[in-house]
């Protein structure tokens, strides 16, 4: 509806404030008598603290304070709690292993927290941490996701490494039809670990009010409102109305800024203790050693077909690498996702699935774009690829044979899910079409004559998003009928401004330009969970919209006694209230300022007009779609260039399809990203992080990427009244396992079996070697 309304393909209202360099970003953000904070990381993968002498440190010019793990022991902070309760394999307990804030003894990771140095600069607090002295003595160590098992304990109170198992379908009858399986294919794939890169590094900082014995807390986090309660209940254990957070703008999240960092409770303990604000900004060079980072696992798959091809059972066993210390269920939230989505779009009978998670020496991982989908994915659509090649069926046809038809739409899945609608056959052969498939072999030939490969790569994906955890909205209005929005939802850069003001357009028909955002501040906005899983139009944009009925509902009442009808003649539609069949009526801005008049309102009638929406659905969305990718190799260099990427994709009722398409862009250049260049390393002897910083860590750039043509096919969901599903992933999904099967369809010709990503020149003009010194 209107020019604002859903569907319309509007241009970003906060983009003005953010291209003209007038964002709040947080480093933004300076308060009078701040002091600066530098925190001292290990330099060891494992050992133990002999001793911290921080004299030197504290004799330093400018030196406020120095604090050690002992500090912090001593005024008995807290740590996050879990509240999942898994189990290790042999039935005892989950092994979880909160991290205190500052390590006192023993170190677990290439830049475990130890120490944190307070000065008046930045300069003095860089120059005396380098004069803080720790003795380690080092233990030997395991990064590796594949040797953690069987490797040094990273805790002693855990010897086999192994935090805890968890397991979905059913594993009787999956073995069962493997027994019967006229073919199965086996395949072991790796999905390496990387870091989110956010354009602003993290920060935060530390405010203590004496007055109002208060803590302020100015960080870049995705859930102003969990942090405010880990903080408050688990870490300070003081009311949550003792702590406010405020996210401003957002330099980006992916996920791994969701939760409570050490860096945030730091910051607010040593405001109170030193009775002044403390600032700590993370440099890009201290981003990898200091951040989560995400995805790490190993899968055993095995496809189970028959002699037509028919998927008859999936079977996977996942080694997640879940990092040295598990502080709360976000840790463990990929391995659950790992396993939703691992049946994909296809009709499985029956499939089992087992995620062990394993204790390593390196950060804690954490959900990032996708979080445990675009692993899930990835498995399967390579496996099906790689069951094409071996059974010399076309990997097409194979997976058009087993697509779920539209027409079986709720299916529940051997998985325990229900996808409760998507046309998976029609974004399959739309894609074909758009990305010519069917014009493949003559490109090939093409590329040939001029002394390239090309390869093509055809997926199918499906997203878990906006599951049922509430959200929240407000919509206030001032006396003299504008409006305020406030979410409980937090931007960082998905549009979330224009989203909601054409939602609200759409629903009440005020022009945006009389409405106000409002997010990321716990005092201001009354409750919220937050950005993550793609929910927040879904969730977020239905508690908007809940609240725009309500004060419909209220307008009405006002309206009716204004117009001296009946309220049930009184209808709302274009932003205006009109008596039926009349053309008497009324705007929504004159009825907004007619609430603030007590003469104007019916008896019964509160003054006023703010209302308030808060929406938890009954279950997941399942955005989906198809991802085509085709590529040409130099196999002088090993060089990948992309040629063409098409994505047709449904994410039901498209709200903006100008940000959308952004949005399923961005996630498609992480996936790519991660599928061609970028991967975190450890050297194997000293648990030594060997990527720490853009040198070693490979980005992509523009000139990665070759033009996007991305189209929807939406099919709207009846769980939220806009019928929209998540798409801020989704993008991601599809491209990890995309972009690897199409650099697999170049290089298989030449005899090569497998490729683990990133596809990087390095590994695949090694893989062409290695291939033809096989055959020689
Ligand atoms: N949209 C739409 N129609 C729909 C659904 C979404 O037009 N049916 C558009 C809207 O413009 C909406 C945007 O897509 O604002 C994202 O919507 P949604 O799927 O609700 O995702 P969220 O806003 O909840 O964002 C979360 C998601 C996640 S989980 C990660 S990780 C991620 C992502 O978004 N992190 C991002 N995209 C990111 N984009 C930026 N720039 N920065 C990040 O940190």
């Amino acid at each position: 509806m209107g020019q604002f309304g859903i569907g319309q393909p509007i241009k970003r209202f906060e983009d003005q404030r953010l291209l003209r360099g007038e964002g709040r970003f947080h480093n933004d953000v300076n308060l009078p008598g701040q002091t600066h904070a530098v925190l001292v990381r290990s330099t060891h993968a494992h050992a133990r603290i002999r001793s911290i002498d921080t004299a030197a440190a504290l004799a330093s010019p400018g030196v406020v304070a120095v604090f050690t793990g002992a500090d912090l022991a001593r005024d008995n902070l807290g740590t996050m709690q879990m509240t999942l309760k898994r189990k290790r394999p042999d039935g005892s307990p989950m092994f979880a292993s909160p991290h205190r804030g500052l390590t006192a003894d023993r170190v677990r990771y290439v830049g475990d927290p130890v120490a944190m140095v307070i000065a008046e600069t930045l300069a003095q607090a860089e120059d005396a941490a380098e004069r803080l002295r720790i003795d380690y003595e080092p233990l030997p160590s395991v990064t590796s996701t594949a040797e953690a098992i069987g490797g040094p304990a990273v805790w002693d109170e855990c010897a086999d490494n192994v935090s805890n198992l968890f397991e979905s379908g059913d594993k009787a009858t999956t073995d069962a039809a493997f027994a019967k399986a006229h073919r199965v294919v086996r395949r072991r794939y790796v999905i390496t670990r990387v870091h989110a890169q956010y354009m602003e590094p993290r920060g935060a900082l530390g405010v203590w009010d004496p007055g109002e014995e208060r803590y302020t807390l100015y960080a870049d986090v995705q859930y102003p409102h969990r942090v405010r309660t880990a903080l408050a209940s688990n870490i300070f254990k003081v009311p949550e109305h003792s702590i406010r957070v405020i996210a401003g703008d957002v330099g980006g999240g992916f996920g791994t800024k969701g939760w409570q960092y050490p860096e945030h409770r730091l910051v607010l303990w040593a405001a109170k203790k030193i009775r002044r604000p403390v600032k700590w900004a993370c440099e890009r060079r201290e981003a990898i050693p200091a951040d989560e980072h995400a995805r790490d696992n190993v899968t055993e798959a095995e496809l189970a077909l028959d002699a037509e091809g028919r998927f008859l059972g999936l079977r996977a066993k996942t080694l997640a690498n879940v990092g040295a210390y598990v502080s709360s269920d976000r840790n463990l939230l990929a391995t659950f996702s790992n396993v939703v989505t691992l049946v994909g779009v296809y009709a499985f009978p029956v499939a089992h699935v087992e995620v062990l998670s394993v204790l390593t020496n390196t950060n804690s991982t954490a959900p990032y774009r996708g979080a445990g989908r675009p692993e899930a994915t990835y498995v399967l659509e390579r496996l099906i690829d790689d069951a094409g090649r071996e059974l010399g069926l076309d990997p097409v046809e194979l997976r058009r044979k087993n697509l779920i038809p539209a027409s079986a739409m709720p299916y529940k899945t051997p998985l325990g899910v229900s996808y409760d609608c998507g046309d998976f056959p029609k974004n399959m052969e739309d894609a074909l079409k758009v990305a010519d498939v069917a014009g493949f072999a003559a490109r090939r030939e093409a590329s040939r004559a001029r002394g390239l490969l090309r390869g093509i790569g055809i997926v199918n994906a499906i997203e878990r998003a906006a599951g049922p955890q509430p959200e929240f909205a407000e919509v206030r209005f001032s006396p003299s009928g504008t409006a305020t929005i406030l979410m409980g939802s937090k931007n960082q850069g998905q549009n979330h401004e224009t989203t909601f003001k054409q939602i609200l357009h759409e629903r009440l028909g005020i022009d945006p330009k009389d409405v106000r955002y409002i997010d990321g501040d716990t005092d201001r906005v009354a409750f919220g969970m937050g950005t993550m899983g793609s929910r927040s139009t879904v969730i977020g944009g239905t508690a908007l919209w809940m609240a725009a009925d309500k004060v419909i509902a209220k307008g009405k009442k006002i309206a009716a006694k204004m117009l001296e009808a009946a309220e049930a003649d009184i209808a709302f539609s274009d932003g205006r209230f009109a008596v039926a069949g009349t053309d008497r009526g009324l705007t929504l801005r004159e009825v907004a300022r007619a609430a603030f008049q007590p003469p104007q309102l019916p008896p019964g009638v509160e003054p006023g007009l703010y209302e308030t929406g808060t929406f938890s659905p009954k279950q997941d969305t399942w955005p989906n779609g198809c991802h085509v990718c085709e590529l040409e190799i130099d196999p002088d260099t090993g060089v990948v260039t992309l040629d063409r990427y098409v994505v047709i994709d449904d994410v039901g009722t498209v709200i903006n399809p100008v940000t959308l398409k952004g949005q399923i862009h961005g996630g498609v250049a992480q996936g790519v990203g991660q599928a061609l260049l970028e991967q975190i390393v450890y050297e194997p002897e000293s648990g030594q992080l060997l990527t720490s910083s853009f040198m070693e860590y490979a980005m992509p750039r523009a000139d990665t990427f070759c033009d996007m043509h991305i189209e929807s096919n939406p099919v709207p969901t009846r769980l939220n009244p806009m019928g929209a599903k998540g798409a801020g992933e989704a993008g991601t999904v599809g491209a990890l396992p995309v972009v690897i099967n199409a650099v697999m369809s170049a290089l298989a010709p030449l005899g090569v079996r497998d490729l683990d990503m990133p596809a990087s020149s390095e590994r695949v003009w090694r893989a062409i070697q290695d291939a033809a010194s096989a055959t020689r």
